[in-house]
C-alpha cells in the first residue's frame, strides 16, 4: 500500500507567534497545500509541558490558528485544528512511550536546553514531548514534515520510533495486509534561508516565544513602529556587509539579518549580498524594516480580524478536528489491533 503524500506540522500555543515561527514554519506550510494533503495543528498538549495560564493558552490557540489562515493557509484545503480535540494523539503517544527507549529520549538536546540545570523539577511531559510529536506525525501516516532546524533531532526520533514499531509488529501488520512498512519513514521538508532565525539581541540563541527580552523577537502582531525599533536596535558588528556568503562566517548576527531579509523577500542570501555587499547597517537596517513591515503588516491585520471572531474560529477548529479524526480513527483502530488491545 503506497502512502498518501501527506504533511503534518504544528506550533505550540505557548506565546505570541513570532517571525521565527513564520519563516521557519508557516511560510513553508503554504505551498505544500498544492502538492500534499496538509494537516496543520495548534499543539496545545505540547504547550502544557511547561506551565501555561489557561486563559493565555486559549488566547494563543486562537492566535496561532488565526496566524495560519492570515499567512495563507486555506481552511477548506488544509485541516486546521487544535491537538486536544483529537484524543487519538494522546493514545498513540502512550504506545510510542512504550516503543521509544530511554536512551533515545535522553539524547534530545532540546530537552536539555529547556530543562537546563533544573532537570529534576521539570514535568514528565517535557521529557516525553518527542514521543507525542512522533504520535502527531504518524497518527496520520504523514510522509513529510516542514519544520525549522531546531526540530530536526525530534524528526530523527520520529523515524526511529516508526522503524522500531514497523520491525517489532511486522507479523501483525502483515496479517492486516501490509506487505511493506506500516508507518512511513517521514521526510523533513525544509530548505532555504532562515531555517533557524536567531534572537535579534544574541546570534547564538534562536528567536523564541519565551525569550525574556521583548527586543529579541519580532512578533507577528507587532506594529510598524515596533518592527522598525527592534531592527534598529538589533545587535550587529561594525563591519559592512560582505559581497559573498563566505564573508558571513563567524558573523552570526549579520548572517541572521541577511537570512531574514532573503526569506522575507523570497530570494537567496547570495542575491541579497549582491544588492547590499559593501553597504553599512545604516543602509541595510531601514531596507530590512521596510521589507518586514510590507510583508508582516497585512498578515497582522488579518490576524487581528480573525482573533476577534470567536464563532468563526471555533467553527474552523471544530471542522478541522472532525476531518482530522476521520483520518486518525481508522488508523488507531488498526494500531490497537496490531498491538493486541481487546475492544
Ligand atoms: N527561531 C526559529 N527559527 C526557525 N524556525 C523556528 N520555529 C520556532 N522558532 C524558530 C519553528 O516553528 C515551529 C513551531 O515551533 P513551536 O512553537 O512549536 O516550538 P519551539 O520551536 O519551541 O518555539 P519557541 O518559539 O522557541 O517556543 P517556546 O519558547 O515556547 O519553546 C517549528 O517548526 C519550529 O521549527
Amino acid at each position: 500500500m503506497a502512502f498518501v503524500p501527506r504533511v503534518f506540522s504544528g506550533i505550540k500555543p505557548s506565546g505570541d507567534l513570532h517571525l521565527g515561527n513564520y519563516l521557519g514554519a508557516i511560510k513553508r506550510f503554504v505551498p505544500l497545500q498544492d502538492t500534499h494533503q496538509t494537516i496543520y495543528c495548534v499543539v496545545d498538549m505540547h504547550a502544557i509541558t511547561v506551565w501555561q495560564e489557561p486563559e493565555d493558552l486559549r488566547r494563543w490557540t486562537y492566535e496561532i490558528a488565526a496566524g495560519y489562515i492570515a499567512a495563507g493557509l486555506d481552511p477548506t484545503r488544509s485541516i486546521i485544528f487544535n491537538q486536544s480535540q483529537v484524543m487519538e494523539h494522546a493514545e498513540l503517544s502512550w504506545i510510542f512511550n512504550c516503543v521509544a527507549r530511554m536512551g533515545w529520549m535522553e539524547r534530545m538536546t532540546q530537552f536539555k536546553d529547556k530543562a537546563g540545570e533544573n532537570a529534576e523539577a521539570v514535568s514528565l511531559g517535557l521529557f516525553a514531548y518527542p514521543s507525542l510529536m512522533a504520535a502527531d506525525i504518524l497518527l496520520y501516516k504523514s510522509t513529510g514534515v516542514p519544520v525549522g532546524d531546531d526540530q530536526k533531532q525530534h524528526l530523527e526520533l520520529t523515524r526511529d520510533i516508526a522503524k522500531k514499531f514497523n520491525h517489532d509488529f511486522r507479523r501483525q501488520t502483515k496479517a492486516l495486509g501490509y506487505e511493506a512498512d506500516y508507518f512511513p519513514i517521514t521526510e523533513t521538508l525544509a530548505t532555504g534561508p532562515a531555517m533557524r532565525v536567531k534572537s535579534l539581541k544574541d546570534g547564538a540563541r534562536k528567536m523564541s516565544k519565551s525569550d525574556a527580552s521583548d527586543l529579541s523577537t519580532i512578533y507577528m502582531m507587532d506594529d510598524a513602529d515596533a518592527i522598525a525599533k527592534k531592527i534598529k536596535r538589533a545587535t550587529t558588528d561594525p563591519e559592512p556587509l560582505p559581497s559573498e556568503a563566505a564573508g558571513l562566517e563567524g558573523r552570526a548576527e549579520a548572517e541572521n539579518l541577511v537570512g531574514i531579509y532573503a526569506a522575507l523577500a523570497g530570494t537567496s542570501v547570495v542575491d541579497v549580498l549582491t544588492e547590499f555587499g559593501g553597504a553599512g547597517w545604516g543602509r541595510f537596517k531601514p531596507a530590512l524594516s521596510d521589507l518586514a513591515v510590507s510583508v508582516l503588516a497585512p498578515i497582522a491585520g488579518e490576524m487581528r480580524r480573525l482573533v476577534g471572531d470567536f464563532t468563526e474560529m471555533d467553527r474552523i477548529l471544530r471542522d478541522g478536528a472532525d476531518r482530522a479524526r476521520a483520518i486518525a480513527q481508522p488508523h488507531m483502530d488498526e494500531i490497537r489491533k496490531i498491538v493486541g488491545f481487546v475492544r
